[in-house]
């Protein structure tokens, strides 16, 4: 049987996972071969991504494969978006990689944005704003650095490149750099010349499915690797995720992608640029197939692996959400989506100060803490299912939720509450099973993405939630306290 191997990396972990699949069963079976640990780490003042480690992982995990039996594969790889890695003409590395949590694009927008409207960005990449984008991230670079550089690519090209020494910009990553114009379907180039760059500065812009070519031979010798075509996966990890929703045909769905972000949207056939979607902060991001990702960023599961990490990971998110589950619901309220909680110094003193600030008791317990992260992401989600709907002028059924998130039945239930909505949980792998799908897809076993949705469908338990009905004073008073807070601090 064919293998087919996806490499997922997110901000919080990484993993090498494989699949198989059973045409009889319509199914794809996942066997997960190697698991590791991702996070940035402060170096004199700013965060950076250790690439080097990450790219040891990616070979430890080939060799576990082929110790597995493995001999031949297909490989995807996808990441985290926004950051990137500059090579001089040697294709060497000219700097660490920075985390795009670095506190130093804090006043990027602003600074940039006095020399080019926000409309202008807006109507001609259709990217919302957040402080981190690539153009944001290029344009505080040391500029001897970016002058230098032959070649500026996104973290998966970097990893495609290590392994087969060739140069490509994935068109799915390379959407949240904010410099793609969305009617030329190429860089801008009125936002490269902002920038002092040069179209040749960056890669063809390929598409998923393409096919790259083998691990090069001086590698597979010096790890005694399997051997591997590579294909170029939807290499943004939130392009692969909602490639893998297991949609049913016909029906009208949205999606959250819940890992350390929740990315709340909906896939669509054009992108909706409009000056409404720019000012509630949406964006269309380059997915699969020509399609489009109009989604919100909403700050997500990162609150509680932050509050967890203070307690030196003491407890378990299942335990986490356990505890929270035995708590009051909605007494402590925070705005997730305001700047403060994106990288604060301690995640656990934020949410305690923003409750003080607001009036209201301070979170003291983790069960409180959890509590009060997940009862503030589900009405969150219930004001981006609303603001959605509105926006693209269309009623959403179904919600289905993937990613690590999908296995909190405390958050997936709220949700289903607060937004009034049929939610399907699962998979928590649909990353790794939507790098695949298009592996198969290019490979010839799969004839698109409908017939692959309804196989990842058919490949894992989905967990479906009915809206319960709400206690309506209990929920009168959290609404009202809920708008008071937003309407406070997030501008
Ligand atoms: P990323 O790809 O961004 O690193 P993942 O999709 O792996 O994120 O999701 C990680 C998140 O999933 C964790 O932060 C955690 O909140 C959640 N999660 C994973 N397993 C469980 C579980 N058993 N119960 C509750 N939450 C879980
Ligand atoms: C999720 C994600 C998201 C981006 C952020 C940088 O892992 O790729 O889609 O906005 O990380």
């Amino acid at each position: 049987m064919k293998n087919y191997i996806a490499v997922d990396i997110g901000a919080s972990s990484g993993r090498l996972v494989r699949g198989t699949l059973h045409q009889q069963e319509r199914r794809i079976e996942l066997q997960e071969i190697h698991r590791f640990s991702n996070a940035f780490t402060e170096t004199e003042g700013h965060d950076y991504w250790d690439i080097d480690y990450l790219f040891a992982e990616i070979i430890k995990g080939l060799q576990q494969a082929k110790k597995e039996g493995i001999e031949a594969c297909t490989l995807g790889i996808d990441t985290w978006a926004v950051d990137y890695v500059l090579l001089d003409d040697n294709g060497k590395r000219i700097h660490e990689v920075y985390a795009y949590r670095d506190g130093r694009t804090k006043d990027a927008p602003d600074r940039l944005h006095r020399t080019i409207s926000r409309a202008e960005v807006y109507s001609r990449t259709g990217i919302q704003e957040l402080p981190f984008n690539t153009l944001y991230q290029l344009y505080v670079h040391e500029d001897d650095q970016l002058s230098q550089a032959a070649k500026i690519i996104m973290v998966p090209d970097y990893l495609y490149y290590r392994l087969t020494g060739k140069l490509i910009n994935e068109v799915t990553n390379a959407s949240t750099m904010q410099l793609l114009n969305l009617a030329e379907r190429d860089f801008d180039s009125k936002l490269l010349g902002l920038l002092g760059l040069r179209r040749e500065q960056f890669g063809k812009l390929t598409e998923p499915g393409v096919k790259l070519g083998r691990i090069s031979p001086e590698l597979q010798r010096q790890y005694d690797l399997p051997d591997c075509e590579l294909i170029v996966a939807p290499t943004h990890d939130t392009a692969s995720a909602v490639a893998g929703v297991p949609a049913q045909p016909h029906t009208s769905w949205a999606y959250i992608s819940s890992g350390t972000w929740s990315l709340l949207g909906v896939e669509r056939r054009t992108p909706l640029n409009t000056a409404e979607a720019m000012n509630a902060n949406y964006t269309n991001e380059w997915g699969v197939y020509g399609t489009y990702r109009f989604l919100k960023n909403i700050m997500g599961l990162w609150m509680i692996q932050e509050v967890r990490r203070e307690t030196q990971n003491a407890y378990s998110f299942a335990t986490l959400a356990e505890l929270a589950m035995r708590e009051k619901p909605f007494q402590h309220l925070v705005p997730c989506n305001d700047q403060r909680f994106l990288n604060p110094r301690s995640m656990t003193e934020e949410i305690r100060a923003c409750c003080r600030e607001t009036g209201q008791p301070e979170p003291d317990t983790i069960g409180k803490l959890a509590r009060c992260i997940f009862d503030s992401l589900a009405l969150t989600y219930k004001d981006s299912i609303q603001e959605l709907q509105r926006l693209t002028d269309q009623r959403i059924d179904t919600l289905h939720i993937v990613g690590g998130g999908a296995n909190n039945e405390l958050l997936c239930q709220l949700t289903a509450d607060m937004a009034e909505i049929e939610v399907i949980a699962g998979p928590s792998e649909a990353t790794a099973l939507g790098n695949i799908a298009v592996q198969m897809i290019s490979s010839g076993q799969l004839q698109g993405m409908e017939e692959a949705r309804g196989i990842i469908g058919n490949s894992v338990p989905l967990k479906r939630y009915e809206p319960r009905p709400i206690h309506e004073e209990e929920m009168d008073a959290a609404g009202a306290r809920w708008e008071q807070i937003k309407a406070r601090l997030v501008q």
